[in-house]
């Protein structure tokens, strides 16, 4: 049992030695809350619809996630320990304003994950990683494009039923709840991925699928294996969400054809990667693991399957 009197705050503060990065923590944990308060009061502050604007991934910008990226970017940059950034919602490097050459830090983000479910009340989420900066220029795209081996921490926020914020780091995965009064309160520590038959894919998709990756859903759906029962959300951070905590896994196949995939390696694959690694799950693309991929572009795009161990090891004996 944890100990629900511990809040965010004094876990940082008894587990995370370095002051600098306690720092980008708790920035990124108040830019969560935030976000939370505008999702769940969305419909009433105007806040739901789109900008009519298009992001650099060619989609329409809704007005929350234009507001999730404005709070992140804000609230990493009072932090002045963050170097750079990068988004989902940003073509490029994004530098804090002012900018902070001797900020050690490099965060990545999804801003707002599963954006089309924002004006049904479906639960969607932001996604970071956070990384030490691998050099000083500010025009080095590369301190962008690391391994996810090398992140230092990453974590999600899910704004559900009720909002969760997820922080992965040094071997622990640990879930905070967001109070009344505003405080993320320890709700579940060390955190083990669960084992429950579960698998979450689009399959609308399932006539683009390999001959593969249908052996491998229709084994998860057999007796011989439990006969798994499918869950899909729609928002990437909801689905990870469930399956870390009850277990099962997720897919979403790269275009066989093309080779190019749906989510996006650094700000949405690569920190669930993380998490699920440290919780004795694991990440793979169509055929290496996530968190060793060695990225080329700051919004590449790859296949995603991630989840329990014996999922993934089942699909990669098929292939
Ligand atoms: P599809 C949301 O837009 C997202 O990026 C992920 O959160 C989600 O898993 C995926 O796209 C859903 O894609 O094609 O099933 O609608």
């Amino acid at each position: 049992m944890v100990n629900k009197s511990t809040n965010l705050e004094e876990y940082i503060d008894s587990f995370i030695e370095d002051s600098n990065l306690q720092e980008v923590i708790r920035s990124i944990s108040i830019a969560c809350k935030t976000i939370s308060n505008s999702v769940r009061l969305a419909g009433i502050n105007d806040l739901l619809g789109k900008t009519g604007d298009i992001n650099v991934q060619g989609e329409k910008v809704e007005k929350l996630d234009e507001f999730a990226n404005n709070t992140l970017i804000n609230q990493l940059s009072k932090s002045k320990k963050v170097f750079m950034m990068g988004s989902e919602e940003i073509e490029s490097i994004i530098l804090p304003q002012p900018e902070n050459p001797n900020g050690e830090y490099v965060v990545v983000f999804d801003p707002l994950d599963g954006s089309s479910n924002i004006d049904v009340s479906i639960s969607i989420g932001t996604i970071f990683a956070i990384y030490k900066k691998i050099n000083s220029d500010p025009q080095d795209v590369d301190n962008l494009l690391q391994k996810g081996n090398q992140i230092l921490a990453s974590g999600y926020a899910v704004y559900g039923s009720s909002t969760v914020l997820c922080l992965s780091i040094i071997n622990k995965t640990s879930l905070f709840t967001l109070s009344g009064d505003q405080e993320f309160f320890l709700t579940s520590e060390n955190i083990v991925h669960g084992d429950s038959k579960v698998y979450s894919i689009n399959e609308s998709n399932w006539n683009k699928f390999t001959d593969e990756n249908k052996l491998w859903v229709n084994k998860l759906r057999s007796e011989e294996f439990g006969k798994y029962t499918a869950r899909y959300v729609g928002s990437l951070v909801a689905d990870f969400h469930r399956n870390l905590i009850k277990g099962g896994v997720f897919a979403y196949p790269a275009d066989p054809k093309s080779g190019i995939g749906r989510l996006r390696l650094i700000y949405e694959c690569n920190p669930l990667a993380f998490i699920a690694k440290q919780s004795k799950g694991r990440a793979t693309d169509e055929s290496e693991d996530i968190l060793d991929i060695k990225p080329t572009a700051l919004h590449q795009r790859v296949g995603l399957y991630i989840g329990g161990e014996e999922e993934i090891n089942l699909r990669e004996k098929l292939i």
